[in-house]
């Protein structure tokens, strides 16, 4: 079978599931319509709910202690495109994907851009890389990129960004995500007024190549690979450096990128109140910045930044746009799951949070009364939204259970044969 040829993947729903689902639905719908709700006009929000798919997550990832690689995992960027158009079939609700430069760039366009076609997936975000030195390149990054006290490296570094803008203009992206591993393990190391004057210094050179209808997102972290001081280390780092570019600079915010206890959806609250959210890089963290599955540690604090937007989307607030973006890396399961995990806890997260009665929660936060206040935030979160988020993908064709379907698919064990393991040699560059 030619490589092209994507094998056809059945993603029917079992009958059984399908009579479960519809009772399960028409129950939702009644306790819905009980309370008042639209069920259909809630299930439309959803349909609308996308999220772009990382491509640098379809291989399995790693740490510095190893790496556990699976079988028919995707050698190159057609075959990351291929696993990426399967999660948005069976989700219904992730047809684009972010690309990151070098690891995605191929060096021909046009094979990239028919493949999007077949596949029918689109592209959002596309991601710079000055935190590793690419074989055959001419300065070295480990003392930054744009922060670092040499000039030619500083030039060096800006001129990756206008490559990774070429390429974006090229297959229709419309913004470029920066985060800069700049930073240093000692004090003394580094200035630390300097390095940040520099990158903005740098930034603006880039800011200012970007087309007039693109967007660039800063994104901040907290530590690693620097260990003591990083430059663009929390929202206000990013926010100071948005501002200081321009109106169509805005800050990313990767849910992994915060200190243990950080209110994350305070600081999202803070960066829409100034117009200033550009999009996420959704995933979930128990310690640092863990990169696992949505959802999976924290889904209350994922709905409380849910309940964040969907506040600011009633509101019509100016400048609203977020990208909802993935950024995860999978060590243990299979890559294609834990995505297809995130996007059904992410639909899942959406639609809670459109069941928030915003006018009754400002009421008991008028009156001051705590305990109905937080009362109406929980009935949303507790309210089981599965059956309406599955038939959200049903009526788009897509899976009622994306992992089961998945696994009913077979298409890990066909990849398998398509894809010959290829032994790695050197740690891959990605990651
Ligand atoms: C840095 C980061 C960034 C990506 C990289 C793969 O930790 O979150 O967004 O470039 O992961
Ligand atoms: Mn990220």
């Amino acid at each position: 079978m030619a490589a092209t040829d994507v094998a056809p993947i059945r993603t029917e729903n079992d009958p059984a599931a399908e009579r479960d689902h519809q009772r399960d639905f028409t129950d939702l719908v009644d306790r819905l319509e009980r309370q008042g709700r639209d069920a259909e006009a809630l299930l439309a929000a959803v349909q609308r709910f996308e999220v772009a798919l990382p491509t640098w997550a379809f291989a399995t990832g790693g740490t510095r202690f190893g790496r556990f690689s699976g079988a028919g995992e995707p050698r190159t960027l057609r075959e990351k495109m291929e696993d990426a158009s399967l999660v948005h079939r069976l989700t219904a609700g992730a047809p684009r994907i972010s690309l990151h430069i070098p690891w995605d760039d191929t060096g021909d366009i046009a094979e990239v851009l028919s493949d999007a076609r077949r596949l029918g997936i689109g592209f959002d975000a596309v991601n710079s890389n000055t935190f590793q030195d690419q074989p055959g390149q001419r300065l070295s990054y480990k003392l930054g990129s744009f922060s670092n006290p040499s000039a030619a490296v500083r030039r060096q570094a800006i001129e990756h960004h206008l490559r990774v803008i070429e390429i974006g203009k090229q297959v229709g992206s419309q913004a470029l995500t920066v985060w800069l591993a700049d930073g240093s393990n000692y004090p003394g190391q580094m200035s630390l007024r300097g390095s940040f004057d520099r990158v903005r210094e740098c930034l603006q050179e880039v800011y200012a190549a970007l087309p007039d209808d693109w967007r660039l997102f800063t994104e901040h972290k907290p530590y690693e690979p620097a260990f003591y001081a990083t430059v663009v280390q929390d929202w206000g780092s990013s926010l100071v450096l948005a501002q200081s570019l321009g109106e169509r600079a805005q800050c990313l915010v990767d849910l992994g990128h915060h200190l243990p206890n950080a209110n994350i959806e305070l600081i999202v609250a803070r960066l829409l109140g100034v117009g200033r959210l550009g999009g996420f890089h959704f995933n979930d963290s128990k310690y640092g910045d863990d990169d696992l599955t949505a959802g999976s540690i924290k889904p209350y604090a994922l709905f409380l930044i849910f309940n964040e937007l969907v506040l600011a989307e009633r509101e019509r607030l100016p400048g609203f746009d977020p990208a909802y973006m993935i950024d995860q890396s999978h060590n243990l399961k299979d890559p294609i799951e834990s995505l297809l995990q995130t996007v059904d806890q992410l639909q899942q997260g959406y639609a809670k949070a459109c069941l928030v009665d915003h006018e009754e929660l400002a009421s008991h936060q008028a009156s001051g009364d705590v305990i109905m206040a937080e009362r109406t935030l929980k009935r949303a979160y507790e309210t089981d939204v599965r059956p309406l988020v599955a038939e959200a993908r049903r009526r788009r064709g897509g899976a009622l259970d994306p992992v089961l379907a998945f696994r009913a698919s077979g298409y890990r064990a066909q990849k398998a044969i398509e894809r010959p393991v290829i032994a790695h040699t050197v740690a891959p560059t990605h990651l």
